[in-house]
């Protein structure tokens, strides 16, 4: 016993035993660090498939890859994968990216007919000499290792692209990704764009990042999650991080990558993504006034924390053992 902790124990009149017991008790209050944490309400579903993975004994690239499959086989998530919403030509493209402890990376962008671009993306990484594939050389790639094809436009999704060509105004929406038709922001019926990042059994790190970017974009466009340092970022040492929201403003400050650093420097999660956020506003003042965009970190020892332009960002934190806690960021603009 060092003397501070005797010293505790003389004032209080405690016996060792009595000390031991309240600090389990105070354990079992306190969250346990989290294994996976993914973007908005509906990661929680991806992360029971991250979680599935690391009991199985599962890496924790098997682990951001498992729960990113979940949300993209998901026809009601119109920003990830089937039923994703297209572009403004009618093409759905999905950009997706992992990264491992080791700095590998792989990732596809403007991915047309599969379904699974996050396991394209693992493809890339593993089987690859590169980082990136895209267009008709990521899709021929995704052929040529097996991938199955399918035409994402769901009917919902292609009604909703009818819909928005009688205006054909392009405007991103607040929130859209914890919005679908039928219910309203951080219900449970929502979903969006995925970033998942984890900590595998061994303890070592990973992430991905997957979407079908914003609905009705150009042909063409590539936002942020496919893009190492803005929509994902790992660092084994420090932590990880994530984006959601609007791509081209997280791209203009790295954002993931620059959360990262933040960490590295002694900032703790929440922090770390509150000073991105900060410098964001700083950069672009008015012009990011209506826009959302999130980021989502994850410490080495299991911390999760996040922060938003605007109010309603949620994400999905799970520990070891599968319980799962839905926690709603901070924001820059009003509560
Ligand atoms: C993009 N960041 O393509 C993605 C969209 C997104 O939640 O995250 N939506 O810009």
């Amino acid at each position: 016993m060092n003397l501070s902790r005797r010293a505790v124990l003389a004032v209080s009149g405690l016996t060792a035993s009595s000390v031991a017991t309240i600090a389990a008790a105070a354990r079992a209050d306190t969250p346990a660090p989290a294994v996976v944490v993914s973007t908005w309400d509906f990661g929680a579903a991806a992360n029971a498939g991250a979680v599935k993975a690391r009991i199985a004994g599962g890496s924790g690239l098997d682990m951001v890859e498992a729960g990113a499959k979940v949300p993209e086989a998901d026809p009601t998530n119109h920003s990830v994968g089937y039923g994703g919403y297209p572009d403004r030509d009618g093409h759905v493209t999905l950009d997706s990216v992992v990264m491992d402890h080791l700095g590998n990376v792989g990732a596809v962008a403007a991915l047309e007919d599969i379904v699974h671009a996050v396991s394209v993306a693992r493809a890339v990484l593993e089987k690859t000499p590169h980082t990136m594939l895209v267009g008709p050389g990521a899709r021929s790639f995704a052929i040529d290792q097996g991938f199955e094809l399918t035409n994402l436009l769901t009917p919902e999704a292609e009604a909703a692209w009818k819909d928005w060509l009688k205006t054909a105004r392009y405007a991103p929406r607040i929130n859209s990704e914890n919005t679908d038709w039928r219910s309203q922001p951080g219900g449970p019926g929502n979903h969006d764009t995925i970033g998942i990042l984890g900590i595998g059994p061994d303890g070592h790190m990973a992430g991905a990042c997957t979407t079908s970017g914003m609905a009705f974009k150009m042909r063409g466009r590539v936002g942020d999650s496919p893009i190492v340092g803005a929509g994902l970022y790992v660092d084994d040492e420090v932590g990880a991080a994530t984006a959601t929201g609007v791509g081209e403003d997280v791209v203009r400050v790295c954002g993931s990558h620059s959360v990262v650093e933040a960490m590295r420097h002694g900032m703790s999660p929440t922090e770390a993504c509150q000073s991105v956020i900060e410098r964001l506003a700083r950069l672009r003042g008015a012009a990011i006034k209506d826009h959302q965009v999130a980021l989502l970190a994850l410490s080495k020892d299991g911390m999760a924390g996040a922060w938003a332009l605007q109010p309603g960002f949620t994400y999905a934190v799970t520990d070891a053992t599968g319980n799962t806690r839905i926690e709603r960021a901070g924001s820059l603009f009003g509560a």
